[in-house]
């Protein structure tokens, strides 16, 4: 019997020594020292023993038993330790790597132009302003000398939200707004930047919903050639210190007299060229004298106060500047052609 359990011990200890994870270690475990056994089976023949060999074999199994456990024991530490080791090599960070760059945004295109022109304005003495998208017929058409029947309202017709408010169809409203806030008190001088919206099917050149920007001048004595110099500062400072500008008449129900103003093409420097369709001249905004009645309905007295106003679209100015040949390209946000004009 004492064979028996020297030679289990060693077996035990062999297997132990053997187990390469904790796994295999708890298989030993319960292999060896558990209910069913070897070391428990030589102990049941015990009751065959004389009374002297009794103890002798008692403390042998255990000992035996308490040898295998503490070898158990000291290997599941060493494997515990080499697996944390291991774990700790795999995880290592080497921080000498470089790091993943992080995406930044950058201002849209149409926002870099409005911005600019904002800035270009703002040096000239303008105010910028801004007013709501939904607007009423009255700021939107009315005051604008657009009356109800009036034919040039299908040019612009838009999304309704009732009879009576509607988005709105330019960014005079906002104008109509200040000048009905100011009560003819005083002059007033100010750009309106924003989002206006047509009921246009979109393509290349059309969107229902795209940008404007206008501007207004009332004072005493603003006359038409107040506008004209106004206009070529901003040209020169936008297109180039080379451009010249052209005034042609046109009509709009706020304007009196009305112009639409081109600057020379820049491509063929007036030669004529397909982007300016030959003509050397490429339109870029509208203008003219505020209607009489106009100031009249905003509470100015035309016989004492005059002024100019004129509007662009930001979408066609950033086109013709930097040769984009879809108005949709701006709305459809494929980052791709957005990031080709982030500025470093
Ligand atoms: C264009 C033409 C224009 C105006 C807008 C205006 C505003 C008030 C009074 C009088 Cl409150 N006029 N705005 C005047 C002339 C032309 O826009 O082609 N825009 C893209």
């Amino acid at each position: 019997m004492k064979d028996q359990l020297q030679a289990l011990e060693k077996e035990a200890l062999q297997k132990v020594e053997d187990a390469s994870s904790l796994k295999e270690l708890q298989d030993v475990r319960v292999a060896y020292l558990g209910k069913k056994g070897p070391i428990t089976e030589v102990l049941k023949g015990m009751g065959k023993l004389s009374k002297e060999e009794r103890p002798v074999i008692g403390e042998l199994a255990n000992k035996v038993r308490g040898q295998v456990a503490e070898a158990i024991d000291s290997k599941k530490a060493g494997i515990e330790a080499a697996e944390l080791e291991k774990q700790l090599a795999e995880e290592t960070i080497d921080v000498t790597l470089p790091g993943r760059p992080i995406p930044t945004g950058g201002p849209h295109l149409l926002t870099s132009i409005v911005e600019e022109i904002e800035d270009l304005f703002i040096g000239m003495g303008f105010e910028v302003r801004e007013g709501p998208e939904v607007e009423t017929d009255y700021y939107n058409f009315e005051a604008l000398n657009l009356p109800k029947d009036h034919p040039a309202r299908d040019m612009q017709d838009t999304f309704y939200i009732t009879d009576e408010i509607l988005m709105r169809t330019h960014t005079s409203p906002v104008q109509a707004r200040t000048m009905n806030m100011i009560k003819g008190e005083r002059s007033v001088k100010m750009i309106c930047p924003g989002k206006v919206y047509r009921r246009d099917t979109d393509d290349a050149t059309h969107s229902h919903q795209f940008t404007q920007i206008e501007g207004l001048y009332v004072d005493k004595n603003v006359r038409m050639s107040d506008l004209k110099g106004v206009l070529d500062r901003f040209a020169k400072q936008m297109f180039g210190e080379d451009r010249e500008i052209r005034l042609r008449p046109s009509f709009f129900p706020f304007t009196e007299p009305s112009v639409e103003m081109d600057i020379s093409c820049k491509v063929c420097n007036g030669e004529g060229c397909s982007v300016c369709k030959r003509t050397g001249w490429i339109e870029i905004l509208g203008a003219g004298m505020v209607h009489p009645r106009v100031l009249k309905m905003a509470g100015y007295d035309p016989e004492e106060y005059s002024g100019f106003a004129f509007g662009m679209g930001p979408d066609r100015i950033a086109m013709l500047k930097y040769g984009v040949d879809d108005i949709r390209h701006f709305y459809t946000n494929d980052i791709r052609f957005l990031k080709q004009y982030h500025q470093a």
